[in-house]
Formats: structure tokens, sequence, C-alpha cells
């Protein structure tokens, strides 16, 4: 007599992996159905690991956006390598996305080669994004070449921003998934703190409203949350004081704007989508400050936090 095959929950931690701009954390948000993880078209918006839950009938994925993959000896950027190959080491899944819209170039080939090093031993999906906009042709190359890299991965094409093929990849991850019970409980999305959601928001607008090498620049610190109480006159508020940082003096205009008119946007949309997350009113007091060392002590923060 044959053992019945066991039909349990299936729980399972995923890594998103994949180059700037891939689209990694667009897919975290269409598969969450909330925005976890801010989005922009500048490469290397995403600079820590971010958690998305996913919760379906057949069970929990918690997948981990990583930072893209972007060869480089900064050592900025080396310690964002680091944290993608803790995520492929610590995951039980692997989602590696390919931006099919732009050619495969080196730093695609050092990725897939850093892939193939742990599909034996992880069960790895591959995601051609992007099929919105990328020719038929480009889509085409992407699928033979990855065939070629990764011969045993299933691959599916798909557009994250649209949506299409993003439950189907969901499927094939929880399908490949162990069983077990799921880590967090079912309505929770995130497990990032309120100030860490804040903080990447303002981040995420600033981001939208600059350009060259400013984007890069900004680090956002959320100072002080407080809700206070209306007594009685309507909803509380919920008080928030941030800084801007960038590192340089000539940065600091390009942010602020003419007549504050850049940060004030920067301030009233962050607002917006700040009062989306909590019970409250909202009042953000938002400034710019130079701080050439955040860079050096984000570094040490995340070393610690990692
Ligand atoms: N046309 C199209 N654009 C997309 C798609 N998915 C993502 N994008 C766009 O690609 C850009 C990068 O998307 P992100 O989700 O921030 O990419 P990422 O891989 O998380 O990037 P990093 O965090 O910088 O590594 C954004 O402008 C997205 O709107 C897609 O399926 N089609
Ligand atoms: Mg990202």
């Amino acid at each position: 007599m044959t053992e019945p095959v066991s039909k349990g929950p299936k729980s399972a931690f995923a890594a998103i992996v994949g180059r700037p701009s891939a689209g990694k954390s667009t897919f975290l948000n269409q598969a969450c159905g909330h925005k976890v993880s801010i989005i922009s078209s500048v490469p290397q918006t995403t600079r820590n690991r971010i958690r998305g839950i996913v919760n379906r009938t057949a069970g929990q994925l918690v997948f981990i956006d990583t930072p893209g993959f972007h060869e480089s000896d900064r050592r900025f950027n080396q310690h964002m390598r680091g944290l993608i190959r803790e995520s492929i080491r610590d995951a039980e899944l692997i989602l590696y996305m390919i931006d099919a819209s732009r050619p495969i170039g080196e730093e695609e080939r050092a990725l897939a080669e850093t892939i193939s090093r742990h599909t034996e031993h992880i069960p790895t999906i591959v995601a051609i994004n992007k099929i919105d906009v990328a020719a038929h042709a480009a889509v085409d190359t992407a699928a033979t070449w990855i065939t070629e890299k990764l011969p045993d991965c299933p691959q599916f094409r798909i557009s994250a921003s649209v949506g299409d093929g993003v439950e189907a990849v969901v499927a094939a991850l929880l399908e490949r998934a162990p069983e077990g019970e799921p880590a967090y409980p079912e309505d929770h999305y995130t497990d990032q703190p309120p100030e860490f959601r804040v903080s990447e928001i303002i981040r995420e607008k600033a981001i939208n409203r600059t350009s060259q090498e400013v984007p890069h620049s900004i680090y956002v610190e959320v100072a002080d949350m407080e809700v206070r109480e209306s007594e009685g006159k309507g909803e509380d508020l919920l008080w928030i004081r941030a800084f801007l940082l960038v590192e340089r003096e000539s940065q600091k205009g390009m942010l602020v704007g003419k007549a504050g008119a850049k940060i004030k946007a920067i301030r009233t949309t962050a607002q917006k989508e700040i009062a989306e997350l909590f019970p409250y009113r909202i009042h953000l007091d938002l400034r710019v400050k130079v701080d050439p060392k955040w860079r050096r002590k984000e570094f040490l923060l995340q070393k610690l936090v990692n």
C-alpha cells in the first residue's frame, strides 16, 4: 500500500535576486498586494533586505527583496552584494528576475554564475520581466540564454508592473516550498518597523524628484514619531520629524528647489502616502541636512542589523 501524499500548508523564505532595476521590488509589491518596497527608475533603489509576506491558500511565502546585484569595487556596493549572497544562502527558494528589455551583459552573466552554484540545493525559478515593453526577440533571446545557464530552472515570462504572470510565479514557488507552519500571522504583509516604512516612502519621493548622482546620495532619518491626541477635536495626529540627508552642500539646493518647491512636493506626496499606513492625520516635518558621512554610518548600522 502506498502512503497518502501529505498536503499540508507550505511555508518558505524566497530570495528575489536580479540586477538593479530588473523589477524585483515591483514584483514584490504586486505579489503582496501592498506597497512593501519602494520603486524608482533609478538603479539601486533598494538598499536593505526587505521582507514581504504573501499568503495564499496553499501556504505562505516570505519574500526577501534584495538590492540589485551590481559589480563595482565601491565598498557600499560590495556590502550590498554581501547582502544578496547572504539572502541566497539563507533562502529556501530563489526567484531570479531578469529584465528582458535590456541586453544581457557582464553583470547578468556574473549573477547567473553565482545563482548556478546554488540551484542544486535551492529550487530556483526564473522570471523574465518587462514583457510589456521588451521586443519579442529580446524575450526569446533571454529565455534561450537562461536555458543554457540554468537548464533545470523553470522560466516564466512576466510583467511585474502590469501583473501578468505574477501569480503563476507565486504558485510555482509555493509548489516547490517545503511544508510547514507560516512564519508570520496570515494577515501580515510585512515586518518592517513603522519608522523604516516612513523613511523609505520619503526616500522614494525624493529619488523620483532628483537626478544624476543625487538619488544615490540621499539618506532619510526619522528623528521622531509621536501620536498627539486630539482631545475630542477629530482624529488623533501622528507627528513625524524627519531629515533628508545628502552628502554635499551642493546637493542640498537640488532637494530644496526654487523657493522650497521641491522639498514641499516631496513632503506633501510622502505625507499622503504615509497617511494610508496609519489611522491618524499625519503631520510631516521634513528638513534637508548635509551629512557627508551617512554612507559610512549606514554601513556600520547594517552590519549590526543584517
Ligand atoms: N514596463 C515595465 N516596467 C517595469 C516592470 N517592472 C518594473 N518596471 C520598472 O522598472 C523600474 C525599476 O523597478 P524596481 O522594482 O524598482 O526594480 P528593482 O529590481 O527593485 O531595482 P533596485 O532596487 O534598484 O535593484 C521602475 O521604473 C519600474 O516601474 C514591468 O514589468 N514593465
Ligand atoms: Mg528594489
